[in-house]
């Protein structure tokens, strides 16, 4: 490892997410970790109003804990027949406590008899640095409410959101296939096209380390 690559912590307890974002930003120069990779951190409440809210919430709490730029992604399913609903709630749509399986079983319940079945997954990515500052990525991807669960690939929801254009759910695509026209693969793709940039105004703000020389000491 050298100095000139930039370390940066994926913050997710999600291994789905974590799985989609790695793939996603593997030729990226910077080196990645997740939270795995540091000690048990508090956990960041998610009380805010948008996904621009909580994604920038969890990114620059988690920057100021462990000193190093974070990304973060605060993401949803927004179903117009349920006024936005389970939206930012998506995590928690039922109750805490429920799997990825029982939560979509529910939604497909609520959505029941349901004509209009217009939903669409939505997602912010902030890249925070430990003194606060951040950038904000969002994208949606547009799609609609299976009448049942299929395939077994991905997390959350995939299984009930079904892509018009590829005729598939997100989970009968694979990583690779749904990242190239996901909410979270079309936001990091923004990234992408400055991510030069990025590094710079990361770099910039990143707090300088000053190197002292050690007299009289063997090595340092
Ligand atoms: P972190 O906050 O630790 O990142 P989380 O799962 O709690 O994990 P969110 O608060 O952003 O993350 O909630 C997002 C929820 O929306 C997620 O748990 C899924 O239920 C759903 N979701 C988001 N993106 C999805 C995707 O690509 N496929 C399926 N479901 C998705």
């Amino acid at each position: 490892m050298t100095d000139d690559i930039l370390t940066m912590v994926i913050a997710t307890h999600n291994t789905g997410k974590l799985a989609e974002i790695r793939n996603l930003l593997k030729d990226y120069p910077v080196y990645l970790k997740s939270l795995l990779d540091f000690g048990p951190i508090p956990p960041v409440e998610e009380d805010g109003a948008t996904f621009d809210d909580n994604a920038y919430k969890k990114a620059a709490f988690t920057a100021r804990v462990l000193g190093v730029p974070a990304l973060a992604d605060d993401s949803g399913l927004v179903v117009e027949a349920l006024g936005g609903e389970p939206g930012i709630h998506s995590a928690r749509y039922g109750g805490d406590g429920l799997t990825d399986i029982e939560r979509y079983t529910l939604l497909l319940r609520n959505m029941k008899g349901q004509k209009n079945r217009k939903a669409a997954f939505c997602c912010v990515i902030s890249i925070a640095v430990p003194t606060g500052p951040a950038l904000t990525y969002e994208a949606r991807c547009e799609g609609r409410i299976a009448e049942s669960a299929s395939g077994e690939n991905g997390f959350g929801y995939d299984p009930v959101f079904f892509y018009p254009p590829a005729n598939q759910t997100f989970a009968e695509m694979s990583i690779s296939e749904k990242s190239l026209v996901s909410h979270r693969g079309k936001a990091l793709k923004e990234m992408q096209k400055e991510f030069d940039n990025v590094i710079r105004w990361i770099r910039q703000q990143m707090p300088v380390q000053e190197k002292f020389k050690c007299e009289g000491a063997i090595s340092c």
